[in-house]
């Protein structure tokens, strides 16, 4: 694609609209940015851009803005029924995400995971396989670096290990990964894409560019992610928790197998007992990401010594503190409801639960099975705790704290030993947060302060 003296608008002033604006502006196209921020707010940001020979417009978007470009490059974080650009694509203007602009200028080849849950988790494995095996691999996407900066890195021979979310594939045409993963399809952002269907269908478009060379790898065990096999063009590959699969990864005899064809030998790679994350997701996630390696060629040895040796990431059930027994666990990216029930249920009993944040449309009441059976008390924050309240109340005791700070304080004072505490908060965070890592990061920080004041001997039971 030419950028040169094109005109091109970026939409929204992020991680990803920055680093947009500034690639499509190194490579010589005309850019402005708009931002419903105010000048104010975005004050640290414009003097580098304006300095870059960027036109910055803030506080809103302008509709007459919109309309002098030849293309709009929108942010994941704006939705595409933003009333300019309903009007943009009215008068047949191209309207792509970073992902798509990245895609046109990548060499190497792309392995891509998307799903509502585990993204990051697997993306990250993944990533740490196929540098262990030598292959010239940088990861990034959703999980936080634009796709766009890792254009000038990326090599022929390389792999540009991609985490993509349902905002940023709605928007893609000719994204072409090699070998692409759905691990799941559950309810998320449905107040973003208005419906479950809608949403999937976002999800789908991962495949939508992939030919008959590429290959598309899916959770059997997921109804809505195995009827993504109808609609691909490339080869289907299949992971199951349940059952043997003809060609992929499963689980049986308390191993993980692999095969290439149904009357293919059977690889064993290693025993379920040696992934050290916690909960049976994270064995799909171990299961996507075995699949995805073999596809690239790593070998079965270094796969199993990189899962073996494979820790939670940041803000994934991750562990934090032992204290008086109790053990603390940040699970802030469990920003839907089915990633919480994925925390309960790696935990056998004795829950206490840090539940709340900015409500997405969700149904908590679908967590009755799981509070039932394994939550001692709920402690609710942030804008959602009232609707969160009235569609548990009467299964498990619940506080209302309102805050993250006031929740940790409640919950370590009534957790015995041998209980745990899990914020694992089914909601976005952007009501009381700048985002799940922050309220992450602040959970860790209260756990931390609360047992550095009973003891300070916290360090010694960190692990
Ligand atoms: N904005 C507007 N107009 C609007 C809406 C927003 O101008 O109508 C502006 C905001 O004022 C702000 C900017 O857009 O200045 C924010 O853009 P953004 O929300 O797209 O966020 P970025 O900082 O660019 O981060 C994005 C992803 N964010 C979202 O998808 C919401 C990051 O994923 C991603 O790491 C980053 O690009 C790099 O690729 C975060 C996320 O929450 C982790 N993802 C969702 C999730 O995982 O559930 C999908």
């Amino acid at each position: 694609m030419e950028l040169k003296n094109k005109r091109i608008l970026v939409v929204g002033m992020g991680r990803s609209g920055l680093a947009a604006a500034k690639f499509l502006r190194r490579h010589g196209a005309q850019v402005t940015v708009s931002d419903a921020r105010s000048a104010v707010a975005l004050a640290s940001e414009i003097p580098a851009l304006v300095e870059a020979g960027i036109m910055v417009e803030a506080g809103g978007h302008g509709l007459l803005t919109f309309r002098r470009q030849d293309l709009i490059v929108v942010s994941p974080g704006v939705p595409l029924q933003t009333p300019e650009l309903v009007q943009s694509r009215a008068f047949g203007l191209p309207i792509i995400g970073e992902l798509e602009l990245a895609s046109y200028f990548l060499r190497g080849s792309v392995l891509a995971i998307t799903g509502s849950n585990g993204k990051t988790t697997t993306t990250t494995l993944i990533g740490e396989i196929l540098t262990a095996s030598g292959q010239p691999t940088q990861v990034g996407g959703n999980i936080g670096v634009p796709v766009v900066e890792l254009i000038d890195s990326d090599t022929q021979d390389g792999w540009s290990v991609l985490e993509v979310s349902s905002f940023q594939l709605e928007t893609v045409e000719r994204f072409h990964p090699r070998i692409a993963v759905i691990l799941n399809i559950t309810p998320d952002h449905l107040d973003r894409h208005g419906s479950f269907e809608n949403y999937a269908l976002a999800k789908e478009r991962i495949f939508h560019a992939q030919t008959a060379d590429d290959m598309l790898i899916l959770n059997a065990d997921n109804p809505r992610t195995a009827a993504c096999a109808e609609r691909a063009h490339s080869s289907v590959w299949w992971f199951s928790l349940a059952q043997p699969v003809p060609r992929g990864t499963w689980v049986a005899d308390g191993r993980i197998h692999f095969r290439t064809a149904a009357d293919a030998p059977v690889e064993t790679i290693l025993v379920v007992a040696e992934i050290p994350l916690k909960g049976a997701h994270n064995i799909e996630n171990a299961l996507a990401a075995i699949c995805a390696a073999r596809l690239a060629n790593v070998s079965t040895d270094i796969i199993a010594q990189v899962v073996r040796g494979f820790r939670a990431v940041e803000h994934r059930i991750e562990f934090v503190a032992c204290h008086n027994g109790v053990e603390y666990y940040n699970d802030s990216k469990a920003t839907n409801v089915d990633a919480a029930a994925k925390a309960i249920a790696a935990f056998p009993a004795g829950i206490h639960l840090i539940l709340g944040g900015r409500d997405k449309n969700s149904t908590y009441s679908d967590l009755e099975p799981l509070l039932r059976a394994r939550v001692r008390a709920v402690y609710t924050i942030g804008s959602a705790a009232a609707k969160i309240e009235s569609q548990i109340r009467g299964i498990v005791p619940i506080q209302s704290c309102e805050t993250l700070e006031r929740a940790v304080a409640a919950a370590s004072a009534a957790a015995l030993p041998g209980e745990v505490i899990l914020l694992s908060p089914a909601c976005s965070s952007f009501d009381q947060f700048a985002n799940y890592e922050e309220r992450g990061r602040l959970f860790k920080q209260y756990v931390r302060q609360l047992a550095g004041h009973a003891s300070p001997a916290l360090a010694e039971t960190s692990r």
